[in-house]
């Protein structure tokens, strides 16, 4: 759902007309959107290294995912984490695009917990596999366009702590 779309069920629950300020909010929304669809360009472009990177750096710090026993051991279940994070990348752009977390809430987290529950999956390793991209996606990035792709990469490491 986009930030629009949000607001027309908003006002429509209440059935008024859109307000001054949500048209303000709606005004900001399309003179971002070059930007953001900009951002979402240059992740996708970089999903790749993106997930590499991050998913070296999560077995480096954390070998026992991936030593026997482990939730990710053996190259078919290395390979299903890495596309987890891949799915993870993606909803964010959806969001980047977007703009708003509906996209990353609706896809991404509902029922979340309990299926890496039932998974054996531990979910404090998927929030980190999230925030190690996030490092190496701003490091990517100028300050700026980091903070813009940085408060939807911190909403779905909050929902997953
Ligand atoms: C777009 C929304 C969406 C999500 C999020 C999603 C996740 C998801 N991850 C799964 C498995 C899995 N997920 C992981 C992930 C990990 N294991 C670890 O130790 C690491 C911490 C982590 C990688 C960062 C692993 C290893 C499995 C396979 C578990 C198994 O088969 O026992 C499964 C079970 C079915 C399957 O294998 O495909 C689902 C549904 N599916 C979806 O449609």
């Amino acid at each position: 759902m986009s930030i629009i779309t949000k607001m027309i069920v908003n006002a429509d629950a209440e059935v008024r007309y859109l307000s001054p300020g949500e048209l303000d909010q709606i005004k900001i929304f399309i003179k971002s959107s070059e930007h953001r669809l900009h951002l979402v360009q240059i992740l996708t472009q970089s999903r790749d290294r993106i997930i590499k990177q991050a998913g070296n750096q999560l077995f480096q710090r954390r070998p026992s995912l991936i030593s026997p026993g482990g939730n990710a051991y053996g190259n078919q279940m290395t390979a299903t984490c890495l596309r987890d994070m891949d799915y993870y990348l993606r909803l964010i752009t959806y969001s980047v695009a977007a703009g708003d977390v509906t996209p990353i809430q609706q896809i991404g987290i509902v029922g979340v917990r309990q299926m890496y529950r039932s998974l054996g999956t531990p979910i404090d390793a998927v929030a980190e596999s999230v925030r190690a991209m996030k490092n190496i996606t701003s490091s990517m990035l100028s300050g700026e366009d980091a903070l813009v792709v940085g408060t939807y990469f911190d909403y779905l490491i909050n929902a997953l702590q």
